[in-house]
Order: C-alpha cells, then structure tokens, then sequence
C-alpha cells in the first residue's frame, strides 16, 4: 500500500505530460467558401480546362478527355514572391513531414451524370505533381472510381507519401525538400481519352500531415519510469 501511494505522484504527472503533448498542426484546405483563400489558380490551359470553387464546399476540375494532369495550382510558397500568396503554415508543415514523415491527401467525388463519355472508359485517374525548387516537378497519378450508372457517384480518399528527395514520376510518393526555394503543387486529371470527351471531378480537404514525434519531456519521463521499476524489482 505504501508503495503504491510513492508511485501515484509520478502516475499522476505522466498523465499530465501525455495530456500535454501537442498534436501534430496538420494543414488542411476545406475550401469552405472560397478557393483556399486564393492560394489556388486554375491552370495551365489546355482545351475545356477549368478549376473553380463548385459551390459546394469543393473545388470542381474539368478537362477534356486524355491527359490533363495540372488543372488546378496551387502556390505554397514563392521566394521570388511573384507568384502569391505565401502559406508558411503549410511549408512548416511540409518541413516537419521531411523530418518525421507523413504525406498529402485530399478527398475526390465523381458524379457520373457530370461526365461526357461515348463508352465507359477503361480508367480514370486524378493526378497529384508535386514542384520544389530542390526536388522539382514530378507527378503521380492514382486511379479513383468512376461509376457508370446513371445519378452515381463516388468518393475516394487519395494519399501521397511525401519524402525528402529528388522527384521521381510514379514512384508513389511526393518529392520535396528542405532547402526548396519555393514549393507549389498541381491537381489534374488523366483518363482513357477515346471513351472520355470531357472529365469533371470535386476535389476536398487537401491535407498536410506530418507524423506525431513523442515530446521528449515524455520520453525521459518514460526512461525514469522504467528505471524506477527496475529499481524497486531488485529491491
Ligand atoms: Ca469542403
Ligand atoms: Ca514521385
């Protein structure tokens, strides 16, 4: 019993400490109202190439059928500041995931009465290029659903690693680095071209997440908590 009320104190301030630890600042655009607050432009060009706020708390992409993998940009940071705006927020982000890991996802919705189609395509994909001024510009492309019946749709979370290095193209992760002297990325499209005449998706909640790191207040803690059972083992 005595024992037992020696060990609450440090119970006790575990508990606190653990209670304490911040949660990882994840950044994510909900594009609510607006285009992320214009950290977004449509891009690009292209035949039939679009990228607004849909009116619905998304941002709608259209294209023509075939490749079109940058409809929409979106400019994270710009040292040459002509290109704005600047989101720090985002790039502290970006750096903590460089260092901890985590990655990029967005959500995507399908209507299928929004397409223009002559066949039902063979694929149908969304595409996600990652652009640093140490990295560079590289582009991974994920298949997502596309249903065909009539007043169908579908949602379909896509995720990107994002690791420290020198772009490569569909390697699946996203390439950036510390030292980039700016960072942008791109949101298209890419679809079988000779069923697809015109190509519409909903893109949502774009995410920068870095992995939660252990505080290392709580680490010690744990090392002292664990010397402290040995202790008393050999007691
Ligand atoms: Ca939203
Ligand atoms: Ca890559």
């Amino acid at each position: 019993m005595v024992r037992l009320m020696k060990l609450q104190p440090w119970r006790l301030l575990a508990a606190l400490l653990m209670t304490a630890s911040p949660a990882a600042a994840a950044v994510t655009y909900t594009f609510d109202t607006d285009t992320a607050g214009g950290a977004f432009t449509s891009c690009c060009g292209g035949a039939g190439v679009s990228a607004a706020h849909d009116g619905a708390g998304g941002v709608l992409l259209t294209a023509g059928g075939g490749w079109s993998g940058q409809v929409a940009e979106w400019t994270l940071w710009d040292n040459s500041a002509t290109d704005t705006p600047s989101d720090a927020s985002v790039m502290a982000e970006i750096d903590a995931i460089l260092a901890n890991g985590g990655g990029v996802s967005f959500d995507v919705t399908v209507f299928t009465d929004e397409q223009v189609f002559s066949a039902a395509p063979g694929w149908f994909e969304v595409v996600f290029t990652s652009n640093g001024g140490g990295s560079g510009f590289h582009t991974e492309t994920n298949s997502v659903a596309l249903p065909t019946a009539p007043g169908g749709s579908a949602t379909t979370t896509v995720t990107f690693p994002i690791v420290n290095g020198v772009g490569v193209d569909n390697d699946g992760v996203a390439e950036y680095t510390p030292g980039d002297s700016y960072r942008t990325f791109f949101v298209g499209l890419n679809n079988d071209g000779a069923a697809v005449q015109t190509a519409t998706v909903h893109i949502d909640n774009i995410r920068f997440a870095a992995l939660p790191v252990p505080e290392p207040g709580t680490l010690c803690l744990l090392a002292f908590g664990a010397a402290a059972v040995t202790f008393r083992r050999r007691r």
